[in-house]
């Protein structure tokens, strides 16, 4: 038996943390039936032994919280965790983390650019003012044994140490609601110091939090760039020394003349950097500074051009073969003062021709000197697969290359089956994951960017099969409490923007006048997204620390509900307990249901139901929290509340055979939330089954329904039109998208017509890729019966389609694996799980190890 696989915060080796850390690890074993007796876990900090828990009898391995002697900062520890299997086995492993600070006061100042910065006001390519370098020379006055470097920036920066980078994370400090959890990042900086001379660099973009759109409105940020840093020197001779930002730095513009996270940059390489400046010292407290939670984003797969060619149009076009979230990197070999212009898109058109649907051009601009130079640039990102390049008489392939950022995170699965097109699909699914991981979940890495709370909500079952999203998904939890107003509304984005601040006040107008409201099924995410995080990884920790955050979202629904009268004159005490006003996106995306640019008249309709379904499907679920947590009290209030509004709901919208609503994702949610009636279950099912057939056998349910749909479809034995749906190629389906050559999920089910024409739409959106959960269920046949998996029933649906299927699953416990070829089944079972497997008409409880049926 094995002990491996230690992680802390769920990330490796963390270097920077400030929170208390939980400790996990897997054990593995050739020998089945293998259970974990007890753990015993130590953990140091050099010389002194900070936490011993000496023999505890568990099953635990994951989400151990640390509870020894208060952890010191700028410290680094290692913890060994010891086990003890039922076959008396035993093993020990250690890892190790670093403290950031914990208590100690930083003596770093704020210093802010005095170079003037015209305010923002036109927004477009080349309008923002170009980037500031901070520069600061210092004496290293002894060989060093060890440095750090903590950092952070209003902007985004790239840092440098006499011209060497530390390493090769890119944004920093990436986004978050500043306001209150700015993150600073911790670097390893005693191979770029030397005894002697030394200067540091700190080049700080626009980032986003300058940039216009993903400012926020409704609360001040300063104006100007500003840097805060604190090197902390360990020489070989015992002695420490601290060198930090105290207005001593000068700073300067450069050849970045300008750059955009939409536009993207513009780079004049003749440009040098001007005269310095002095710095200005500026108090912006300490108060919001947090240590980067998450492993940073950075370069984790380099992607050649596949082909060049020349458009209908006479465009030079330059194809990666895949959508990407990340940026172009391009050898330059051109006369001085030639402008080289790189458009980045997603999709074509129908004859191949260059296409943007985006807001923005997503375009670098490139201004040569002459010299032959590798050009990518630094402070902005893009969706891509193709450039269009203009200023070069030419191009060849092999001067291209796309570089893909996201926030690297372990990867939880494989998936791999005889059918190539459901391979694709699963593929397909994974990049629309990578590429809208960029430190927050975002919604597409192209048009928005933004941290559509709805977005995730529906994809977190599906995040989880493919990457352990625990550490990212419980940093982006803390920026949505953090974002929370007092009276416990959500909003639809997290960080929320100043965009979607007046796209809400917008709707508002629209929908009832009562400002920024809370969202059915986007604001939601506050329980959903904990919940799922619990249901995938059994993690209580997150439940704990998220319930505030849920409970008073919970209590925003209920006290709508009580306090703002809906339409259609309802007796007040059922009413009372429905959420049926404000502003919502509905279903949002619905095939048949077209909605014009900024028209969102369209909602209303599915927003009848999906408000007050999703405000008692948080609350019941709210229950549920309370109960895993033993909140008794929370338990019984809020399964009271949620037990009345599914009252309500059914008073209002069950009593006859058919719900109020034409669309299927009515009927979708009652089944999926437990709403129906007993005696309403066999018509409604057969409406579902009628709708789906009068629309000759398509699916017409958009972000909030389609998570379940093929769910419900199993549930009311209609699992053949399940099966139906997830292989059918007509459109709107997701079959259609992969023969339609889609290398990322579409946004909306008619991105792309049969001609091949691109509709006004993102190509890369993983919203439905949602499905990928239920193939991992239902086809691989894996599901989780506890949290976490700590029993599985592997029950493999198979399908005269397919010949085989393999899944792997990284599981908190280890790797589950399923293989099935014709009759065959062979698996893998985590040790210290146990599986019940379904297989050719016959019923197997079994331990942990390998089996084949
Ligand atoms: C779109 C976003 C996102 C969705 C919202 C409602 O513009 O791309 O996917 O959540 O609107």
């Amino acid at each position: 038996m094995r002990v491996e696989r230690l992680r802390t915060l769920h990330r490796i080796e963390p270097v920077g943390i400030d929170q208390v850390p939980e400790f996990s690890w897997c054990i593995s074993s050739p020998e089945r039936d293998t259970l974990q007796t007890s753990y015993r876990i130590t953990v140091e900090d050099g010389d002194r032994t900070v936490w011993d828990t000496g023999l505890v009898a568990s099953e635990s391995q994951s989400f151990v919280e640390y509870s020894g002697s208060p952890l010191r900062s700028r410290t680094r520890y290692r913890w060994a965790v010891t086990v003890e299997d039922n076959h008396g086995n035993t093993d020990t492993a250690s890892a190790g983390f670093e403290t950031a600070f914990l208590d100690t006061a930083w003596t770093a100042r704020w210093v802010e650019s005095t170079i003037p910065r015209p305010a923002a006001e036109s927004w477009g390519h080349g309008t923002q003012p170009p980037a500031v370098e901070f520069l600061r020379n210092f004496a290293v006055h002894h060989p060093i044994r060890s440095a750090r470097l903590y950092a952070t920036a209003l902007g985004v920066y790239r840092l440098t140490l006499n011209g060497l980078r530390p390493d090769d994370r890119e944004l920093a400090p990436e986004f978050s609601v500043y306001r209150r959890r700015l993150y600073y990042q911790t670097y390893d900086v005693t191979a770029q110091l030397r005894e002697g001379a030394n200067t540091l660099s700190m080049y700080v973009g626009d980032g986003w939090y300058f940039c216009p759109v993903t400012r926020p409105l409704s609360y001040e940020l300063r104006e100007l760039p500003a840097v805060l840093f604190q090197l902390e020197l360990e020489y070989e001779n015992n002695l420490t020394e601290t060198v930090f930002s105290d207005g001593s730095e000068i700073c300067r513009t450069g050849p970045v003349r300008s750059s955009d996270l939409y536009w993207g940059e513009r780079f004049d390489a003749r440009a040098s950097f001007d005269d310095p400046r002095p710095v200005k010292i500026v108090d912006l407290g300490y108060g919001n500074l947090v240590a980067q939670p998450i492993d940073p984003v950075r370069p984790v797969a380099l992607v050649p051009a596949v082909v060049t060619y020349t458009s209908p149009e006479g465009d030079l076009i330059v194809d990666f073969g895949q959508i990407v979230a990340g940026r172009s990197r391009v050898k330059i070999d051109a006369p001085p003062g030639t402008e080289i212009t790189l458009e980045h898109f997603e999709v074509t058109t129908a004859d191949g021709g260059y296409f943007n649907s985006m807001i923005a051009g997503q375009k670098d601009v490139y201004v040569s000197d002459g010299a032959r130079r590798e050009y990518e640039p630094l402070f902005t990102f893009h969706g891509f697969r193709y450039i269009r390049v203009s200023g070069l008489p030419s191009v060849s392939k092999d001067d291209f290359t796309a570089v893909v950022l996201t926030t690297p995170k372990e990867c939880t699965g494989t998936f791999e089956s005889s059918d190539p097109r459901l391979n694709r699909l699963h593929e397909n699914i994974l990049w629309s994951q990578r590429n809208n991981m960029m430190s927050i979940p975002t919604d597409c890495p192209t048009r928005e960017k933004a941290g559509f709370t709805g977005d995730i909500q529906i994809y977190v079952p599906a995040a989880f099969v493919n990457e352990d999203m625990t550490s990212f998904l419980s940093a982006w939890l803390r920026n949505l409490s953090a974002e929370q107003r007092a009276d416990g509304v959500v909003p639809m984005t997290v960080p929320f923007t100043n965009l979607y601040e007046r796209l809400s006040l917008r709707t508002s107008e629209q929908f009832g006048g009562e400002g920024v409201t809370g969202i059915a099924g986007w604001s939601d995410a506050a329980v959903i997204v904990p919940w799922e995080m619990y249901r995938a990884t059994g993690n209580t920790l997150v439940l704990r620390e998220a319930f505030s955050s849920m409970k008073s979202w919970c209590d925003s629904i209920i006290a709508t509900a009580r306090n703002r009268r809906g339409p259609g004159g309802l007796p007040e005490e059922l009413d009372r307990y429905l959420w049926n006003t404000g502003f919502h996106f509905g279903e949002w995306l619905i095939p048949s249901r077209k909605q014009e640019e900024g028209d969102f008249e369209v909602t209303r309709e599915s927003s009848a139901y999906v408000a007050p379904f999703f405000g008692y499907r948080s609350v019941r679920l709210l229950a549920d929290v309370a109960d895993v947590l033993g909140r008794v009290d929370d338990r019984d209030f809020y399964a009271a509340q949620a037990a009345r509004m599914k009252d309500a709901i059914q008073q209002v919208f069950m009593t006859g055979d058919e719900l109020p609503t034409e669309l299927m994702g009515g009927y979708v949610l009652a089944f999926a939330f437990d709403l129906v009636p007993a005696d309403r279950r066999d018509p409604y099912a057969a409406k579902l089954v009628q709708l789906i057939e009068e629309n000759g056998g398509l699916l017409d349910t958009g972000f909030l329904t389609t998570p379940y749909l093929l769910d419900v479809l199993v549930e009311i034995g209609r699992a053949d039109l399940a099966v139906e749906l997830l292989w059918e190629t007509r459109q709107p389906s997701w079959l259609y998208q992969v023969d339609m050559g889609a290398t990322a999920i579409w946004e909306s089910w008619d991105a792309m017509s049969l001609d091949g024409t691109p509709a006004i739409s993102s190509f890369d959106h993983y919203a439905f890729g949602c499905v990928d959960d239920w193939i991992c269920r239902e086809v691989a046949g894996i599901q989780a019966t506890i949290a976490g998996y700590k029993h599985t029933v592997i029950a493999p649906r198979t399908d005269t389609r397919l010949t085989s299927c393999a899944r792997t699953l990284l599981t908190e416990f280890g790797e589950l694996a399923v293989r099935w070829t014709g009759d065959r089944l062979e698996i893998t079972v985590p040790c210290n799980t146990t599986a019940t497997v379904l297989w050719n008409g016959q019923r197997h409880e079994i331990g942990s190890g390998r089996y084949s049926f």
